[in-house]
């Protein structure tokens, strides 16, 4: 059984937001093109409480971007973003979101963030994302979202460490790129590591 995972396609990701991709925006309709060729689709939620502590605002004389150490791991320090409850959290207006078939929440923990969707960054919890997709019998995933160097990347590479086969729809994805060349990187990294690299156009009904 195969699935479509969308990655955090939210407004605070989108031009506008808070934490805006470039051109995140432009994967929308790719992804919408995408969805019907699917039987099953799930989708991450970043999901702050309002004082999480990847926002440089909880960090007194520190500023976006940098980077500090939360509890033993390293973490940038982003805009406030994708705040439980916030117009910013919610799927893209342009998403059709109803063909999603479930969604999973992460980061809702304020120490520590989750740019997987299976776990946290010190993977101490699991979001449940797993055992979702082993109930429904998927072994292949077709991920696609925002962003390719931190949640995409992360979510791909414990797709495959977890056993899945993984194809990353390059179309229906745009990075950060926080340093120029981080997008490329984290492409060549989840090849390196046993993702497949596909378009849109070449996924079969
Ligand atoms: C993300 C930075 C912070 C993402 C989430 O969805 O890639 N990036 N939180
Ligand atoms: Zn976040």
């Amino acid at each position: 059984m195969r699935a479509l995972l969308l990655v955090d396609v939210q407004n605070d990701f989108l031009p506008g937001g808070s934490l805006a991709v470039t051109d995140g925006d432009k994967i929308v309709p790719v992804v919408n093109e995408v969805l019907e060729k699917f039987d099953l689709v799930v989708a991450t939620k970043d999901w702050h409480p309002d004082d999480h502590k990847s926002f440089a605002s909880q960090h007194f004389g520190r500023d976006v971007g940098e980077q500090i150490d939360l509890h033993g791991l390293s973490q940038v320090l982003w805009p406030d973003h994708c705040v439980q409850q916030t117009a910013g959290s919610e799927f893209s207006s342009d998403l059709d979101a109803a063909a999603i078939d479930h969604v999973i929440y992460k980061g809702d923990d304020s120490h520590v963030d989750s740019y997987s969707g299976f776990f946290d960054n010190g993977r101490r919890h699991a979001t449940g994302l797993h055992d979702w997709l082993q109930a429904k019998g998927v072994t292949e995933l077709f991920i696609a979202g925002l962003a390719t160097d931190y949640c995409v990347k992360f979510t791909a590479l414990d797709a495959i460490e977890l056993g899945y086969r993984v194809s990353l729809i390059t179309d229906a994805c745009r990075g950060v790129d926080l340093n120029p060349g981080d997008v490329d990187a984290a492409i060549k990294q989840m090849e390196a590591s046993g993702v497949v690299m596909i378009k849109s156009e070449d996924i079969e009904t």
